[in-house]
């Protein structure tokens, strides 16, 4: 309780949170956006890893998770297998959030990225990183949920589906300003013959019905496509999915989604440099035009 008074009531710290399904690209594109945003942009930024079974970092975290518990040893001691042995080291974080704290305290100056583990389940419906972050939100974190889907799931019209379905879930469970990612849209690019649709479909979450009829209309799939159209009406319903294609390797793209991100924790109106006129100008130049958004070239 003594740290939290730490924390004065009228400094604002910002961050976004690195979430999304295992292998969605979501340590790369730590590594990729620390090195971007401190070499490109100027600011301070910081990465804190918290995956406990973060194998191949692509930076050195700041602050790691793995120097509190780590998945191998909770398996080893408990006799738990990899995925409760990952519940039981969010649930440990929680109780220990002084742990957290304390280190964020000492880099209070700067940006943070958080590098989060895959499992889906934390985000859908276990109650540990909503709590975390929470916390954080109520000490003046400014934080936003990027949430990285693999865009090779947009080549199959009912996975799309199931997509839409977990990132609407997932930002009603996170409750955090969330942006939605489509993440390794350079292989998207190169596969685009593959696709039913061109990019924007996919990105702007709009007529659904059209990938309804995408799906198989025998009699053994009756169910699943009633199924499917029952989950694109309720994906309309709500009108909050829509996604920004990434590939790490384009600093453009690196760009655009940074926008999004500032604009939806607020660090655009209430953070540091990135008021200056050079800001705006990147800001600018981050903006895709019509043409760039029907043939992908900045991917
Ligand atoms: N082509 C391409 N590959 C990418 C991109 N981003 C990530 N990858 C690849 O995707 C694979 C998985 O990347 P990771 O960064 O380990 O994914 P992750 O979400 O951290 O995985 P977990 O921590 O296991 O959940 C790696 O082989 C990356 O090289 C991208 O923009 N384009
Ligand atoms: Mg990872």
């Amino acid at each position: 309780m003594s740290l939290v008074r730490n924390v004065r009531k009228n400094e604002n710290y910002f961050g976004q949170v690195v979430i999304g399904p295992p292998g969605s690209g979501k340590t790369s594109y730590c590594g990729k956006v620390y090195k971007f945003y401190k070499e490109k942009l100027n600011r301070e930024v910081e990465v804190v890893n918290l995956d406990p079974a973060n194998e191949n970092m692509n930076y050195s975290p700041k602050i790691d998770i793995m120097q509190l518990v780590t998945v191998q040893d909770v398996m080893h001691n408990y006799k738990l297998g990899p995925n409760g042995a990952l519940m039981y080291c969010m649930e440990y974080l929680q109780e220990n959030f002084d742990w957290l704290l304390h280190q964020l305290l000492q880099i209070k100056d700067s940006y943070i990225i958080f590098d989060m583990p895959g499992q889906v389940e934390l985000y859908t419906h276990h109650e540990s990183i909503k709590k975390i972050f929470e916390k954080l939100e109520k000490l003046n974190y400014h934080l936003c949920a990027v949430h990285l889907i693999d865009s090779h799931y947009c080549s199959d019209p009912s996975k799309f589906i199931s997509t839409l379905l977990l990132s609407l879930s997932t930002m009603m469970q996170v409750g955090l300003p969330h942006v939605n990612v489509l993440s390794k849209a350079d292989l998207l690019k190169n596969n685009s013959s593959k696709l039913h649709f061109g990019l924007d479909f996919y990105t702007d979450v709009l007529d659904l019905e059209y990938l309804l009829e995408m799906l198989d209309d025998g009699p053994f799939t009756k169910k699943f496509k009633k199924l499917n159209a029952a989950v694109v009406g309720l994906i309309q319903d709500y009108s909050l999915v829509s996604f920004i294609p990434l590939s790490i390797n384009s600093e453009k793209s690196l760009l655009e989604l940074k926008n999004a991100i500032d604009k939806a924790n607020g660090y655009i109106y209430g953070g540091g440099e990135e008021r200056s006129i050079q800001t705006l100008l990147s800001c600018a130049v981050g903006a895709r035009t019509e043409s760039e958004r029907l043939d992908m070239d900045y991917l």
